[in-house]
């Protein structure tokens, strides 16, 4: 499953996922406003570690990041959040920066913009869309020529480029996804930019149904969620009780999948789209995968895509990892 693409609505790619065997909603639609301040809360759960470990290693390697990337003048942010990973890392700096923000939430761009506020010599730009558009669209503003003159003379005129792909956002994406998700951005950078990529590491079973399936009911209501979205844009009659949260972590993929689970037998109407579904009891919406890797297979995934890793800190409590990687 892939969380975007390029040119697809929430009203087709409604329809279609829907459809596919086995049903699946894709997981980028999880984000509207109340989805995005329910993966915010998530982030505040002890049961879910990746946050915090990457916050604790932004703080804590900071310094060598901008000592490393100098002269770095723009930082490009996938998935930004409320905009406090950001936060973290532009406090090793007094430079003048200008971030770009992607991401398909009005609502997390509003909120990560706020945060920002606070950061003097930071200039913010926000790109309400995926983030395959987005990266696009930076790269037409940067104005192409330019950076492909960069590539051949090597130079930074106006200083370097950081993209930041943190969180675990990339796992998120399959592995096709991903290579294309890297490729791209690879594609906006000038040798001598880099990527700096938070990505969470495979960890005892226990630990990951707790993280995402926790007690107090978050992760179910942000799973959730996106069936009310569904009623709320798209006319749908779908019974939220009806419905449960489930988990798993399945080993061969390396992944954590997230589903909801009809809990009678049902049929549902999505007027908008025309679209009337006859669901089982037991049926599954597949709505999330969250790949999970190992140290060694995340350089040799950057290596892959045209990046030299320069550096990887890992926390191993919370085993999450944090590489910066150069464009060669
Ligand atoms: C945003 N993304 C990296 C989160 C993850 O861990 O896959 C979304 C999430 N899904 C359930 N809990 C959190």
């Amino acid at each position: 499953m892939t969380p975007s693409t390029a040119a697809s609505s929430f009203a087709d790619d409604v329809r279609h996922s829907l459809q596919l065997a086995p049903r699946q909603l894709p997981s980028q639609y999880l984000y509207d406003a109340l989805g995005s301040a329910l993966f915010d809360a998530i982030c505040e759960l002890p049961w879910y570690g990746i946050t915090r470990a990457e916050n604790a290693l932004l703080a804590g390697h900071r310094a060598e990041i901008f000592a490393e990337l100098a002269p770095l003048t723009r930082i490009v942010e996938l998935g930004p959040g409320d905009g406090r990973k950001l936060q973290t890392l532009v406090e090793g700096t007094s430079e003048p920066l200008t971030a770009h923000l992607v991401d398909v939430s009005a609502g997390a761009l509003a909120r990560a913009a706020y945060t920002l506020s606070d950061a003097p010599n930071v200039a913010v730009v926000t790109h309400q869309a995926s983030f395959e558009d987005g990266l696009d669209a930076i790269t037409r503003d940067l104005r192409r020529p330019a950076i492909a003159a960069a590539r051949v003379r090597h130079t930074h005129p106006d200083g370097r480029t950081l993209v930041l792909l943190l969180g675990s956002n990339i796992g998120n994406f399959d592995a096709l996804a991903a290579a294309a998700l890297l490729d791209r951005i690879c594609a906006l950078l000038a040798p001598g930019d880099a990527l700096l990529m938070g990505a969470d590491l495979v960890k005892p079973e226990r630990d990951l149904l707790l993280a995402y399936n926790d007690p107090l009911g978050v992760s179910g209501a942000f799973n959730l969620n996106v069936l009310l979205r569904i009623n709320r844009e798209l006319d749908g009659n779908f019974d939220l009780r009806a419905f449960r949260h489930r988990s798993v972590w399945n080993p061969a993929c390396s992944r954590m999948e997230m589903f909801l689970v009809a809990t009678r037998r049902q049929h549902v109407r999505v007027e908008a789209i025309g679209l009337e579904l006859e669901l089982e009891e037991g049926e599954a919406i597949w709505t999330e995968s969250s790949y999970k890797y190992t140290a060694e297979g995340l350089t040799d995934q950057l290596e892959r895509a045209g990046f030299g890793p320069v550096a990887q800190w890992i926390d191993r409590d919370a085993a999450f990892a944090l590489t910066l990687a150069r464009t060669i």
